[in-house]
């Protein structure tokens, strides 16, 4: 199966926010599939479903070394939060570049699985980063968002001349 198209920084389209999934059915648990295989081919460590121009609560995460730790993360919300950490934070959507961003260090999530079943995790470090990151989509924002303006504008000419030479 061919990997699902990426939408890349400035595309519009990732400013869209994403509605709650109402039920997780054979579709949606199909979605989450091919974002996570689309997410290994990358590679990458986390996929909104923004990315791929669905505009539904899900995400899809894996931050082992081995790949072997697929997270399927339908409507979450953070319910608590901890401290505070700076990653240098990429994403699939602004391809090439890595910039610092101050996030909370520690999140308890409550969310529903790839079973329709609710449940809450506590995450620290890289995978409470890539959830905050990966939430952000849903909301249609984007780490570039936390940068200044200079460095935003910068991204986004790059970006752009890199999207029309490829056209
Ligand atoms: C979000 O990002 C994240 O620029 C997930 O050329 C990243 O998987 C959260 C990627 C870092 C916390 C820390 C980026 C692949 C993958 C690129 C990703 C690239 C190829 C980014
Ligand atoms: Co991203």
């Amino acid at each position: 199966m061919a990997p699902l198209e990426i939408l890349e920084f400035p595309d519009p389209r990732l400013r869209t926010p994403a509605k709650a999934v109402a039920e997780v059915d054979g579709k949606l648990v199909e979605l989450a599939d091919r974002m996570l295989r689309s997410m290994y081919q990358a590679p990458g460590i986390g996929l909104a479903a923004t990315q791929v121009n669905v505009h539904r609560a899900l995400l899809v995460i894996d931050v082992s070394e081995k790949k072997d730790s697929p997270i399927v993360l339908i409507n979450p919300e953070i319910i608590d939060d901890e401290g505070e950490l700076e990653t240098a934070e990429g994403c699939l959507s602004v391809p090439g570049f890595y910039e610092p961003v101050t996030r909370a260090e520690k999140v308890q999530v409550q969310a529903v699985n790839r079973d329709g079943n609710e449940f809450t995790m506590t995450a620290e470090g890289l995978l409470a980063v890539c959830i905050q990151h990966e939430m952000d989509h849903l909301q249609g924002k984007l780490f570039v968002d936390y940068l200044s303006n200079t460095k935003r504008q910068m991204i986004r000419k790059k970006l752009l001349k890199q999207q029309k030479q490829r056209a």
